[in-house]
This record gives C-alpha cells, sequence and structure tokens, in this order.
C-alpha cells in the first residue's frame, strides 16, 4: 500500500514535549489520518519554522498542531506565517505547570487566530480529534470514522461503577 501523505502537521517546541503531543499522532492514527511530527521552536529554530511553514501548505498539510511550554510562542508565530488552522497545546513544562503557556497561546491580538486546547495530554487528544474534525469537513472517510469513534467511545463507558 502506498504510504499515506501527511494531512497534519504537529509541531512542539522540545523534544521533551513528545511525551505529551504523542497523544495527538495517537488518535489521529486510529482515525487513518497521517501525521508529520516536527521538533520546531519558535526561540531556539525560528529558521526552521519558517523554512518548514513556507512549504506546508504546498507539501499537502491541511492542519497544524503547535505544543510548547512555557513562554509558549509556537503557535502564534506559526499561525502569523499561514492561513491554515492552527490548533494549539499548551505543555505543562514549566514551575507554572503550563498556565504561563495557556495564557500566551490562548492570548493571540486580532486577526491572528489560535485555536486553544487543554494544557497537557487532553489538550493534544483533542486536537488531534478536532483536527480531524476539520478535515471531516471535506473528506466523508474521515466522516464516518470520526463518527464510528464517537460511538465507540460512549459504548466503553460502564453504566455502574461496580
Ligand atoms: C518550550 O520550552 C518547549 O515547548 C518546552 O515545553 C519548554 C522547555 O524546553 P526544554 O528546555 O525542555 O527543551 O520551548
Amino acid at each position: 500500500m502506498a504510504e499515506q501523505r501527511p494531512r497534519v502537521a504537529i509541531l512542539m517546541g522540545s523534544r521533551n514535549d513528545w511525551e505529551i503531543m504523542q497523544a495527538a499522532e495517537k488518535v489521529l492514527e486510529e482515525l487513518g489520518i497521517a501525521s508529520d511530527a516536527r521538533v520546531i521552536s519558535a526561540h531556539r529554530t525560528p529558521d526552521r519554522l519558517t523554512r518548514y511553514m513556507e512549504s506546508a501548505e504546498t507539501d499537502g498539510i491541511e492542519v497544524v498542531i503547535c505544543g510548547a511550554g512555557h513562554a509558549a510562542h509556537l503557535a502564534g508565530v506559526t499561525a502569523a506565517q499561514t492561513t491554515l488552522p492552527v490548533l494549539g497545546v499548551p505543555i505543562g513544562s514549566s514551575d507554572l505547570q503550563g498556565l504561563d503557556a495557556l495564557l500566551a497561546t490562548v492570548q493571540m491580538p486580532g486577526g491572528i487566530p489560535v485555536a486553544t486546547f487543554a494544557i497537557g495530554k487532553s489538550g493534544a487528544k483533542n486536537a488531534g480529534l478536532f483536527a480531524a474534525a476539520i478535515l471531516a469537513g471535506r473528506d466523508p472517510e474521515i466522516h464516518e470514522r470520526l463518527r464510528a469513534f464517537r460511538v465507540a467511545q460512549s459504548a466503553a463507558v460502564p453504566e455502574r461503577p461496580d
């Protein structure tokens, strides 16, 4: 089978963010969506970010997920360089446990939107699901897989705790 072209980019500010951001990759994989994971820091490797975003759209990327901690500028700077939807995941890697990253990611000035998710693994998972929902609008197969995912999720919740 031909290798699927990645439609979602998963960028993270540090290799240390991967443990969290893998939750996005995992749920996308469950839904049959290929992603491209990269370590790209808005602060430490700004040229790498510019280079990646210059060709992202022509390479077939349709949604960009950005995870970063501390003074998290990755999602905002990425959004400044593209009109693709950018989903931000704050990472709790600092002494402020992600509150700093949450505010830095969510408080974008008008004109450059970043859809911001919860701090940590839940946020990464939901960003993956949200990316799938964006693609589902133009891809009936993904729409069906997303619907089936929800049905299975509901079925897995027990009615009683014991
Ligand atoms: C941010 O600073 C990264 O997203 C990471 O969460 C945090 C710390 O990076 P490391 O010092 O662990 O590489 O840029």
